[in-house]
C-alpha cells in the first residue's frame, strides 16, 4: 500500500461549523501527518497506534551516535548521549495518548527523563519561558511553556511499554505530553531550545492550537 492521507475529515468533524471561521486564511486543510506503509506499521507490537511522519521516510537515528543538545536561553549549552540521559535516573508513568484526529491509546507505559532534571545542568536563564522541541525530522517541531513542560506527567521518553522506543515511535527520544493532543509529543527529538518568546510549531503554523489540551482545544 502506498501512503494514505488521514485526518482531514476527522479534524473538520472536531472543529465543527461554529469555530471553523477562526481558521479562515490559515492552512488547516493539510492532514495531521501521513501513515507510513503497512510494512513499517506491522513492526510495531502495540495496537491502536497510527504512526505519523511528515516525510516519506522516518529518521533512523543510531543510538550510539545520538546526541541531544540543549541550548538557547541557558547558562551553558549541553550535549548528552543516550547513556548520559539514562544515567539521569528515569521516571515511569502510565498515561493515555490522544491524537486530534480522534484515535486514542490507553495505558501507555513510558519511561524517561523529567524536564526539571533534563534542564538542570544547562541552567535556564531568567526569562526562559518556552521549550521548543526540534525533531531530526526537519522541519517538525513543537513547543511547550516551561510550566507545561514541568507538569508531573510530561517527559522526554526513552522507553515505551518496557522496551526502548521503536523507530516508528520516535527512537531514541520523544516528548510525552498526555494532557495535550499527540502533535505536541515530538518524535526523534535531537535539540531542545530554551526560549524567551513563543514560536509556533509545525502544526500550529497550519492552524492547530498551541495550547492543545485534550477536550479543550482545536474547537472540541
Ligand atoms: N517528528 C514527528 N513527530 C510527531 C509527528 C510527526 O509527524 N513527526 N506526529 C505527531 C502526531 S500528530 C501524533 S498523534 C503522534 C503520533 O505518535 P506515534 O507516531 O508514535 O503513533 O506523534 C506526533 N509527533
Ligand atoms: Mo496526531
Amino acid at each position: 500500500m502506498g501512503e494514505r492521507t488521514v485526518g482531514r475529515a476527522a479534524f473538520l468533524g472536531i472543529v465543527g461549523a461554529g469555530v471553523a471561521g477562526l481558521f479562515v486564511g490559515r492552512d488547516v486543510v493539510g492532514a495531521v501527518g501521513r501513515l507510513v506503509p503497512d510494512r513499517v506499521v506491522s513492526l510495531v507490537p502495540s495496537s491502536g497506534w497510527r504512526i505519523y511522519t511528515i516525510g516519506t521516510s522516518m529518521p533512523a537515528l543510531d543510538p550510539e551516535a545520538y546526541r541531544l543538545r540543549i541550548d538557547g536561553l541557558v547558562q551553558r549549552p549541553v550535549t548528552y548521549t543516550l547513556d548520559d540521559l539514562r544515567a539521569m535516573g528515569l521516571e515511569e508513568q502510565v498515561s493515555d495518548f490522544h491524537c486530534v484526529t480522534g484515535w486514542s491509546v490507553a495505558d501507555v507505559h513510558w519511561r524517561g527523563v523529567r524536564f526539571e532534571r533534563l534542564l538542570r545542568d544547562a541552567g535556564p536563564l531568567p526569562g526562559a519561558a518556552w521549550l521548543r522541541f526540534v525533531s531530526a525530522e526537519v522541519p517538525y517541531d513543537d513547543i511547550l511553556t516551561m510550566e507545561q513542560a514541568l507538569l508531573p506527567d510530561v517527559m522526554l521518553a526513552l522507553d515505551m511499554d518496557g522496551t526502548p522506543l521503536s523507530r516508528p515511535h520516535g527512537s531514541p527520544a520523544r516528548v510525552v505530553m498526555p494532557r495535550m493532543y499527540g502533535y505536541k509529543s515530538v518524535k526523534w527529538v535531537d535539540r531542545i531550545e530554551v526560549r524567551r518568546e513563543f514560536r509556533p510549531g509545525y502544526w500550529e503554523q497550519r492552524g492547530y492550537d498551541s495550547d492543545a489540551w485534550v477536550g479543550d482545544s482545536n474547537g472540541g
